[in-house]
């Protein structure tokens, strides 16, 4: 239904322009685009490219620039392919106040920067249905801690992030009540609130927390970026629907001309914070972490948050106007130019931080929204992109003072000049690009030489698999003036946004397999001598063992129908590349997929007595077919 209606709006807006039909790619590829995107068998990608799986809540990793799929990271949705979310040790992960919420749409992602440039620590992404931020850890490739974030909902404008990751932010899409209460839905504007939440990253653990909220009207918070540079103080957020009509109608939300982005001077924000300007809100709020050494999720009720009212802090927020339902805002690598993307827009407005600066000085404003300054478009204005496109989303940048913007509704990237606002090239996608990305085209040093559009709307450019088709990218080289379309690939769930960085930066970084002698988890078995059942009342403990070929104990009796069985599975390999699996017959629990060094559990409680094979499910040596065993059930 969403890919129908974009589809019916690119149409409707095009309308007499060009006709729906599909245009003809072939002349738009560039003749030596093969060479330029074939790794040879055995040779590695030049860069990881993060991608995000949209509703199906995972991130992905391809290579470029060859588009090959890596890996797909779980994070917020189970993953029955290794016991993400199903295995004891991982479960806890997807708990939050409203107890497990197994899935979500995965939106953004934003590598940790140091200096404004990737340090290859961590990579963060945000649930937008449920609001979470989650943080993977770049040595495993594993989830390692989800943060729900309380009194928002619609969790889209997040998880970017502060030039050292001091903070990750967290904006409202889908403003709520504070506290969620039961009102009527046509007392939005007294009752509905959007919150820019600032959650403090810890420097070496990378652990989160929720160090304060700021609240705003109930206007949309869409989607955001920092400053750098000059304007490292600031955080800016798109917004629209800044009427604040509780329906959407588009008589409803786009009444204005113009929506705004909010200038967050967030350094103020946190001296009003420690200076104990704003209130404790109860708010219910769950933190999950992953515990290394017990290999266990630890999860926390945190029960209030420090709320900052704007009414109580005087030159922490300000409102630059914005056409047209602004959605993208991106910085550009100097700091000093705020780029607003109106989706419903034929230009693209680039303001200026230095002019912002002085506009607020000189108390430039044309008025206030719930007494928040509004500063006047003019003053804050460095100039407009004039008919880059229509319906410009998001702008990314390389390390020559160039941008590139995705154009929705004409279905097209721009690479423009930022200096003079002039287009330089254009270049059709197929179809429909939403976000687009250069390497480290949102830091404060790009890597640049590649952009990869991410599309809506992917029609004919696959083989066709019935209704539901692959998702698509397309790799283009920006390396000469002129933009060259590479290669298309399919990508994993929705793609919206996407980080690259060098593969050199964090390859040889890469965790091979855990230390045995590190491992606390609670249920180890230290060597196959070490394996037990034990029972307590209904609970039976198996500490068993994997190392090839074969599982220990193998035969399992004295277990009884309604028993709660944990299979505590210890890898005792201590080598690259040798995971075990291990799965048992009509267990719902998916199964577990163990890495060397790593102790997961599996729990299976039988509803009928009698003989249950289990085995290991992965691959592992010539003696694979031989990891297995028997689970005798009796009668109670
Ligand atoms: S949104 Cu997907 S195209 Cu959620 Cu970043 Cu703009
Ligand atoms: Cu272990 Cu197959």
């Amino acid at each position: 239904m969403k890919r129908l209606s974009f589809l019916l709006i690119s149409c409707a807006v095009l309308g007499s322009m060009q006709s729906c039909k599909m245009k003809n790619t072939e002349s738009a590829v560039s003749g030596d685009a093969a060479s330029k995107v074939y790794v040879a068998p055995g040779k590695y990608d030049e860069f990881y490219n993060f991608v995000s799986g949209g509703f199906n809540g995972q991130v992905t990793v391809y290579g470029l620039p060859s588009g090959r799929l890596l890996k797909m990271i779980p994070v917020f949705s189970l993953n029955p392919e290794n016991g993400y979310g199903y295995s004891e040790e991982t479960k806890d992960m997807l708990k939050t106040t409203a107890g497990y919420v197994p899935w979500d749409d995965q939106h953004h992602l934003e590598l940790s920067q140091t200096n404004g440039e990737h340090d290859g620590r961590w990579l963060f992404a945000n649930a937008n249905n449920t609001p979470r931020i989650a943080r993977i850890d770049l040595t495993t490739f594993k989830t390692m801690e989800i943060l729900e974030i309380p009194n928002s909902a619609g969790n889209h404008s997040s998880p970017f992030i502060t030039e050292n990751t001091e903070y990750v932010v967290a904006g409202t899409r889908f403003a709520v009540p504070m506290g969620n209460e039961d009102v009527p839905i046509n007392s939005f504007k007294q009752n509905f609130k959007s919150t820019a939440t600032f959650v403090s990253v810890d420097k070496n653990t990378g652990n989160m927390d929720i160090a304060f909220q700021i609240m705003l009207p109930g206007m949309n918070l869409d989607l955001s970026h920092a400053g750098k540079g000059p304007s490292h103080d600031w955080f800016f957020f798109s917004t629209y629907n800044t009427e604040q009509a509780n329906t959407l109608l588009e008589v409803n939300a786009s009444q204005k001309d113009k929506d705004f982005i909010v200038a967050v001077n967030w350094k103020k924000a946190e001296e009003y914070a420690h200076a104990g300007k704003g209130k404790k809100m109860p708010a219910g709020y769950i933190h999950n972490t992953f515990d290394e050494h017990t290999q266990n999720t630890i999860s926390t009720l945190q029960k209030d948050v420090l709320v900052l009212d704007p009414k109580d802090c005087p030159d922490m927020l300000y409102m630059i106007p914005c056409p047209k339902s602004p959605h993208g805002c991106d910085i550009d690598p100097t700091g000093e130019y705020i780029v607003g993307s109106g989706k419903l827009a034929a230009l693209i407005p680039v303001f200026s931080f230095t002019k912002l600066q002085t506009a607020i000085q000189n108390k430039k404003y044309e008025g206030d929204y719930y007494g928040i300054p509004v500063v006047k478009y003019e003053e804050a204005l460095y100039g407009e992109v004039k008919k880059p496109g229509l319906g410009p989303l998001h702008t990314e940048f390389d390390a020559e003072g160039n941008a590139y913007t995705s154009f929705f509704i004409s279905s097209e990237v721009v690479k423009w000049n930022i200096k003079d606002l002039k287009v330089i090239d254009r270049s059709p996608t197929f179809y429909s690009v939403g976000h687009l990305m250069v390497p480290g085209g949102d830091t404060k040093k790009p890597y640049g030489k590649y952009l990869v559009a991410y599309n809506k709307i992917t029609k004919d450019r696959f083989l066709p698999t019935g209704p539901e088709l692959a998702q698509s990218a397309q790799l283009y080289s920006i390396e000469g003036e002129k933009l060259k379309l590479l290669l298309d690939f399919p990508t994993f769930g929705e793609p919206h946004y996407a980080q690259a960085l060098p593969a050199a930066k964090i390859k040889d970084k890469s965790t091979k397999f855990y230390d045995i002698m590190q491992n606390k988890h609670p249920f180890i078995s230290l060597g196959e001598k070490n394996t037990k059942v034990i029972r307590q009342g209904n609970r039976v403990d198996i500490y068993m063992t994997a190392i090839r070929s074969h599982l220990t104990p193998d035969n399992i009796e004295g277990v009884f129908v309604g028993d709660e069985i944990y299979f505590h599975v210890t890898n005792l390999e201590q080598d690259w590349d040798v995971p075990h699996g291990f799965a048992i017959k009509n267990n719902p629990n998916a199964e577990l997929l163990i890495m060397p060094g790593e102790t997961s559990t599996l729990k299976f409680v039988p509803d009928k007595q009698g003989i249950y094979p289990f085995y290991c499910t992965d691959f592992c040596s010539a003696l694979h077919q031989e990891m297995q065993g028997y689970l005798r059930v009796s009668a109670k």
